[in-house]
């Protein structure tokens, strides 16, 4: 199938308006008042079409690569309907993550705007409009998807997916304490346990299961198949997200990066940490995730020092080789394609935003 990005984004976008309305009548129904009604389609608004959408527009992609369609205009407008249905799923999904993780995260933008709990008037009542995104997606399953015979797999994947996304995040958090800086307790093989669970499997694994479940082709060796590769392509895109956080433009990446500050447990720091002789190990011991913009720039400054940049390129380049090594040992006797997983590859390599 031919992915025309832009053409395929603005498609995508007309849904989400008729999306909105129907999960507002909920809302009328329960005789909500006007204030509160006009509130959560704030929320919807300012929080769910803003970002790349990669991630519901892959599910549409995969349904239309797996049935084998030419353009978008092979699908019937029922047909992607439903799959655009998923793909806006994944992304209040996203949203409702987001939302809590600015919290958490003490970030300032999100998409070249401030973050939803910084906006005036709205502060913690984040919280509460976080589980609402979240509530909006099992509204949408509910009435487009009922009726079909797949539709407890769907509900259970996003519960499942959810669910193993909050354990990544509180791993995230708990391995970051703002008061014991304590770097020998990061690895790399930690941050890779918490970026499998915090990214992987609700950015990768959940959009092509969908349309797997969708299309009927959803047999449990093909699942594992796509998972196989899809695990590790979100590692490699949340070490990309990790990488643009201290090297990315803010005016690229739409987002003021943290990680530092934070005391994360990223990719950066655990090279940094892995190449560093005594000395820069003390700075960083020194400097390291404290609330300090001059502690930040020290660190960042060893970074280039250390020039994890190019090591970054060394990673990618060679993660991408294992990538696409994987693809091309996919079966696709019982009708999962390849072209399913060098779609995704294409939207994120060497990304820079
Ligand atoms: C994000 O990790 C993970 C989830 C589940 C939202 P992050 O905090 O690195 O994301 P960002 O850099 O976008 O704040
Ligand atoms: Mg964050
Ligand atoms: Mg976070
Ligand atoms: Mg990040």
């Amino acid at each position: 199938m031919k992915i025309d990005k832009v053409g395929s984004r603005a498609k995508f976008l007309t849904v989400f308006p008729e999306l909105v309305e129907e999960t507002v009548e909920v809302l009328k129904q329960y005789g909500m008042p006007e204030d509160a009604i006009d509130w959560f389609t704030r929320n919807l608004n300012y929080n769910t079409p803003s970002g790349k959408l990669n991630r519901g527009l892959s599910v549409v992609d995969t349904y239309g690569i797996l049935k084998g369609y030419e353009t978008y205009d092979d699908f019937s407008p029922e047909e992607y309907k439903q799959a655009a249905v998923l793909g806006w799923g994944i992304e209040l999904l996203q949203a409702y993550f987001l939302v809590a993780d600015d919290m958490m995260d003490k970030s300032i933008t999100r998409r070249g705007h401030p973050c939803w709990y910084r906006v005036k008037d709205v502060e913690e009542i984040a919280i509460n409009d976080s589980f609402m995104l979240e509530g909006a997606i099992y509204i949408l399953l509910k009435k487009y998807f009922s009726k079909t015979n797949y539709y407890v797999k769907l509900m259970d994947l996003f519960h499942e997916v959810t669910f193993q996304t909050e354990c990544g995040q509180l791993l995230d958090l708990i391995t970051a304490p703002e008061d014991r800086i304590d770097l020998s307790k990061f690895s790399l093989d930690k941050q890779m346990f918490i970026i499998t669970y915090k990214t992987a499997f609700y950015s990768f694994y959940l959009p092509v299961a969908l349309a797997m479940y969708m299309c009927g082709i959803d047999d449990e060796k093909d699942l594992k198949q796509a998972r196989d590769v899809l695990i590790p392509l979100g590692q490699y895109f949340q070490i990309q997200d990790d990488f643009l956080d201290c090297f990315g433009k803010p005016e690229d990446i739409g987002k003021i990066g943290t990680d530092i500050q934070d005391n994360k447990c990223s990719w950066i720091v655990n090279t940094a940490l892995n190449v560093c002789t005594p000395e820069q190990r003390k700075l960083l011991d020194e400097n390291y995730g404290r609330k300090d913009a001059i502690k930040e720039k020290k660190c960042k400054d060893l970074f280039y020092e250390l020039k994890i940049d190019d090591l970054y390129h060394q990673y990618e380049d060679n993660e991408v080789n294992i990538i696409r090594e994987k693809i091309s040992k996919i079966d696709e006797s019982r009708g999962f394609k390849k072209e399913v997983l060098t779609a995704f590859l294409n939207k994120i390599y060497k990304r820079k935003k």
